[in-house]
């Protein structure tokens, strides 16, 4: 019994070492602040990617401040987090890191403080970024002098179009209809149109209003 407990206490002592060893190696984001590269004033932080910082996810980061000028230096602060502030000094030359936690929702900003009203940055902590703005495919149609009507494509996803008509019909016109779209060019008019729509599944007729919508697209 004694002999079974103290095994047991030795396990239980080896997973409590371990398990903080395992969750410190979890990768903990790097993000990189450079500044003052060959004394210009120049301030960033960038992801991982190299792409500088705007928005990114609630968390431990290590920020690891490349300060390349003894003119610089880059200090990052809230003032809706006062957990958070940390910089180099002025005259400090070199690599420093700085191990932190951004809380959600807040906004974060960093800048040079000798020069902070041209040398500075922000970015936002949110776990629930904006969704990216939809895509807009491109369509084009053409109305021929003589008549002849085409479109880009017969078959195309649902979605967001920029759909651009260039309409020479000296008789004819463009029109397209189908669920909630309803777009033509005058019969006299002739030249170029650009609309916005936003197809959804089913078919579409087109054509020209003197000859009839006798053609289809179909969205998927
Ligand atoms: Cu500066």
């Amino acid at each position: 019994m004694q002999r079974a407990l103290c095994t047991g206490i030795v396990v239980i002592c080896a997973l409590v070492l371990v398990l903080p060893a395992a969750a410190g190696r979890q990768d903990v984001a790097t993000l990189t602040a450079i500044v003052g590269t060959n004394d210009g004033f120049t301030i960033m932080l960038n992801d991982p990617s190299g792409k500088r910082v705007s928005e990114i996810a609630p968390g431990t980061y290590t920020v690891v401040v490349q300060d390349r000028s003894a003119i610089h230096n880059f200090h990052l602060a809230s003032n809706e987090d006062a957990t958070i502030d940390f910089r180099t000094d002025l005259e400090f030359v070199g690599e420093q890191s700085f191990t932190v936690t951004f809380r959600d929702r807040t906004r974060y900003a960093y800048a040079c403080e000798p020069h902070w009203q041209t040398m500075n940055g922000s970015f936002f902590v949110t776990s629930t970024p904006a969704p990216p703005p939809p895509t807009v495919r491109k369509l084009s149609a053409v109305v021929k002098p003589g008549g002849g009507i085409s479109l880009s494509s017969t078959s195309v996803p649902a979605g967001r179009y920029r759909l651009t008509v260039n309409d020479q019909g000296k008789r004819d016109n463009f029109h397209l209809r189908g669920r909630a779209v309803n777009k033509r060019t005058g019969l006299a008019f002739r030249g170029r149109v650009g609309w916005g729509l936003s197809l959804a599944r089913g078919v579409y007729r087109y054509g020209s209003d003197r000859t009839g919508l006798k053609r289809t697209l179909r969205v998927r």
